[in-house]
């Protein structure tokens, strides 16, 4: 292959029963014998207990090794893995021997790039790595396994064919045209484009789903000061996270925690409300909630129950119109003096629910609310197929789409078969960076360095 030979961690660095030291490239065998000779020599996929030696002669560890020949291996190059003693001390030693041996750092998703480079696995594959270490949730991880299945590449490889099939019959035309006789249908050519265009539709649409499945949902607190936001925050978290105070405008700066719903990452942010500022840093805490509460993707008004409504309220609320938002009446263990129906009613909201942050009662129809707002269409299409396109994936796929609108613009008015095939080839080479057939390097660059070093 040519390349030089790596060594990383693969592990997380930091104390641990093992660490996982491997090392890949044409002298990685070589490197392997260099501090770790034994009486025999390595057979690929075998496990050896060996000692590691420095070339001062000194042993750095016992340790457990596998050599995995080319193409056999994650990279496709010969691979030498060696389990340690989980210890930074002993894996900074292996790694500087391996270096003092010839071998070089790997930069981050040096071990992934190499197998999409050897063509173990194509690009759409290889992104599906990063995020499969990167998932966190059920659904997060059988959405990235199914990619790094190859799920997400044979759809976008049988669209790629077609575009293909229909390219090679234009070209031919293109070839005999003097001869005066059609190669192609012009009806078929159409047919084609419009399936694979409304193919190409359902993939770009799950952009919007697949990003809020990996990046996470944000869900923002909001609604008048001393109503409970802030002991909502905490009961959802399980911790007792955020400052909570019968002392109005407690809460100023935002904030945001992780926590997980039904398979999903949520964002749950806890605001100043929105009130009337008393103070100027209360004034940059509420407008800071206000903004957050605009750009959220759900919100949650919190409304204190157990006192009577001000008319305020229900202006406030009012507010949210357009918005994905609940209405969350609390306090419902010190009795309610608000009506449920009534605010129903006056606020027309998606829907309105009775809790107590204090016991917790309410929190499951709270959770279920905002799982079942999540599982959209879009969002259930996800769980069923495990087909979400990144945005680099959609961008690629859009311009594909394009190419195929122009091109059916350009049969409506009657363009020749040269102009179409320079439309069709379009399309495919854009179908072609989701799996890398045809993608530039500084793109494969940007893609590999997401992820961690040892991959
Ligand atoms: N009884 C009862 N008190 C609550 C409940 N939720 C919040 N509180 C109290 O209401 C006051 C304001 O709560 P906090 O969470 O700081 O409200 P925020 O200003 O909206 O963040 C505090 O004294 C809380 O202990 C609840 O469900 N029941
Ligand atoms: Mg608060």
């Amino acid at each position: 292959m040519g390349e030089n030979t790596i060594v990383a961690l693969g592990t997380p660095p930091g104390e641990s029963a093992i660490a996982v030291v491997r090392i890949s490239g044409d002298d990685a065998v070589g490197i392997a014998d260099g501090m770790m000779a034994g009486a025999k020599s390595w057979e690929s996929h075998q496990f050896y207990k060996r000692i590691i030696r420095d070339h001062n002669g000194e042993v750095v560890d016992d340790v457990l090794a596998v050599v995995m020949r080319e193409p056999n291996s994650y990279t496709g190059e010969d691979i030498v893995e060696i389990s340690c003693h989980g210890s930074m001390n002993i894996v900074s030693a292996i790694i500087e021997e391996s270096m003092w041996l010839g071998a070089e750092l790997a930069p981050p998703g040096e071990f992934t790039k190499r197998a999409f480079l050897n063509g173990k696995i194509d690009l759409a594959q290889a992104e599906a790595v990063a995020d499969l270490i990167s998932s966190e949730t059920k659904l997060q991880r059988s959405v990235a396994l199914e990619h790094l299945r190859g799920g997400l590449s044979k759809k976008v490889r049988k669209i790629e064919e077609k575009l293909l099939q229909q390219l090679s019959l234009v070209e031919v035309s293109i070839d005999f045209s003097t001869e005066d006789i059609e190669m192609f249908s012009i009806s078929e050519l159409v047919e084609t484009s419009v399936w694979i265009r409304k193919k190409l539709e359902g993939l770009i649409a799950s952009k919007k789903a697949g990003a809020k499945l990996r990046n996470g949902i944000r869900i923002t607190l909001t609604g008048p000061r001393n109503a409970g936001k802030s002991s909502i925050y905490n009961t959802l978290l399980g911790e007792e996270r955020a400052i909570v105070s019968h002392i109005p405008g407690t809460t100023r700066d935002i904030l945001r925690e992780r926590i997980h719903i039904g398979g999903f990452t949520y964002y749950l942010e806890d605001t100043a409300g929105i009130a009337e500022a008393e103070s100027e840093i209360e004034a940059i805490g509420i407008s800071a909630g206000i903004e957050a509460a605009e750009a959220a993707d759900m919100v949650v008004f919190v409304i204190d129950g157990s006192v009577e409504p001000e008319e305020k309220v229900y202006k406030l609320a009012g507010k949210l119109k357009g918005k994905r938002h609940l209405i969350a009446i609390n306090k419902m263990d010190l009795g309610l003096k608000i009506d449920k129906k009534e605010v129903e009613e006056r606020l027309g909201a998606d829907s309105v629910i009775e809790i107590s942050a204090l016991t917790s009662d309410g929190f499951d129809e709270l959770k279920k609310w905002i799982y079942t707002n999540t599982v959209t269409a879009e969002m259930g299409k996800i769980s069923r197929e495990r087909i979400a396109v990144n945005s680099r994936q959609a961008m690629a796929l859009h311009r594909a789409l394009e190419a195929l609108n122009k091109m059916e613009k350009d049969i409506s008015v009657g363009q020749p078969a040269e102009i179409l095939s320079i439309e069709l080839r379009e399309a495919a080479a854009a179908c072609g960076e989701i799996t890398g057939r045809s993608v530039e390097e500084d793109l494969l660059g940007h893609i590999f360095s997401r992820f961690c070093i040892g991959k």
